[in-house]
């Protein structure tokens, strides 16, 4: 996870030599959650769920809200666990502003206290920063409470990201080697006890925050009708109809945050059909595959003639390529990456592992 740019689709596909989509430096590019290819470390095969961040330039905060919780409460009640989260942050920002802070904000209240041994925060493009001038913010960055000092004394880690793959590879060992084996993010355990995605702790930040975007925005536009009024006043036509350009503006912003407030409950839900039913489709896909890889092989058999499966070994096949796309095994690699791939809706700034 991470705020958008910093790296996080770089970092996975370095690591696992998938082909996921970068960004330019000005305009978010995930945009939705996207599963990599599996990859070997140590003898762990590993895949990371790369997310597009909040605050994207397409997409609202509560529909990369909906699409991370649907996807990480799906995975969880198939009993998918994660060993790791990792949080990225370009180092090169000489201002942590209102954005990162936000981003970070979200990231805790989705994590809970409990998973932040788990967490590695790691700062990236570390090849591009003046090594003085990074140690600098890292420091700053370390020991400020409104920064990552409160996740870093409660058990995150704090690493450095170079663009090599030795210090990537360094950063998911220390997950592998440091982390307890697997983790269980707030946002599984509140959504797997029956919460509401509003009662949750990222649905109550968000909702705060809209609310808050709100109230300022209201703020705005009394000032700006109140301008308005005196330039209708003063018979200033071409400010009055600059400014009246800029209230469309805004009250579009309006509705659109208003919509984002009363969205929330049933964008988590459209969301999660979605992802089931995807995994079902996928599901679906690798068995009708296996089916055919089956009937092929029979057929290369004269003896055999026009045999099919049996309903009890389609299912059992279905079975098993269901474990093997939880279980992230490398055979079941491409109709896995091809289901997620296409997975086209809705997530943000996020890179989660799984074992
Ligand atoms: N120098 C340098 N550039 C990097 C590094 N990581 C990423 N970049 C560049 O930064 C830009 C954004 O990288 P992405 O991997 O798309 O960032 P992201 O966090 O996935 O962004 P979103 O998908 O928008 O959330 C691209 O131009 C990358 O080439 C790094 O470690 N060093
Ligand atoms: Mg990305």
């Amino acid at each position: 996870m991470g705020p958008t740019g910093s790296g996080k689709t770089s970092f996975v596909n370095l690591l696992s030599g998938s082909d996921l989509r970068v960004g330019s430096q000005l305009e978010s590019c995930t945009n939705e959650v996207q599963l990599s290819r599996p990859f070997v470390l140590d003898g762990k095969t590993i895949s990371f769920i790369d997310t597009p961040g909040f605050d994207d330039t397409n997409l609202s905060d509560t529909n990369i809200l909906n699409m991370i919780a649907a996807y990480l409460s799906c995975s969880y009640e198939h009993g998918k666990s994660l060993s790791g989260v990792i949080y990225m942050h370009r180092i090169l920002d000489n201002r942590v502003g209102g954005i990162s802070t936000r981003n970070f904000r979200m990231f805790r209240k989705l994590c809970g206290e409990d998973s932040l041994r788990s967490v590695v925060i790691a700062t990236t493009m570390w090849d591009q920063a003046e090594i003085t001038v990074g140690e600098d913010r890292e420091q700053e960055l370390a020991s400020k409470d409104n920064f990552f000092k409160p996740a870093l004394e409660k058990g995150a880690r704090l690493a450095r990201h170079n663009n090599t793959l030795e210090s990537a590879q360094a950063i998911i060992r220390s997950i592998i080697q440091q982390s307890p084996s697997s983790v269980t993010l707030q946002i599984q355990e509140e959504l797997g006890r029956g919460l509401c995605i509003s009662e949750t702790q990222a649905g109550k930040e968000l909702g705060r925050e809209l609310n808050e975007q709100m109230e300022r925005h209201r703020e705005e536009m009394r000032g700006l009708i109140g301008e308005i009024q005196e330039t209708t006043r003063v018979r200033d036509e071409e400010s009055r109809q600059e400014l009246t350009r800029e209230r469309v503006r805004m009250e579009a912003v309006m509705a659109r945050l208003q919509m984002d407030s009363a969205n929330i409950v049933r964008g988590y839900q459209d969301a999660l059909s979605l992802v089931e039913e995807r995994l079902r489709r996928a599901e679906a896909a690798t068995s009708k595959q296996r089916q055919a890889e089956g009937n092929r092989a029979v057929g290369g058999d004269e003896h055999q003639g026009q045999q099919t499966h049996s309903p009890a070994v389609q299912a059992t096949a279905v079975t098993e390529n269901s474990n093997a796309i939880l279980e992230g095994k490398l055979a079941a690699a491409i109709p896995v990456v091809g289901f997620w791939g296409k997975l086209a809706v809705m997530l943000a700034p996020f890179s989660l592992t799984w074992r």
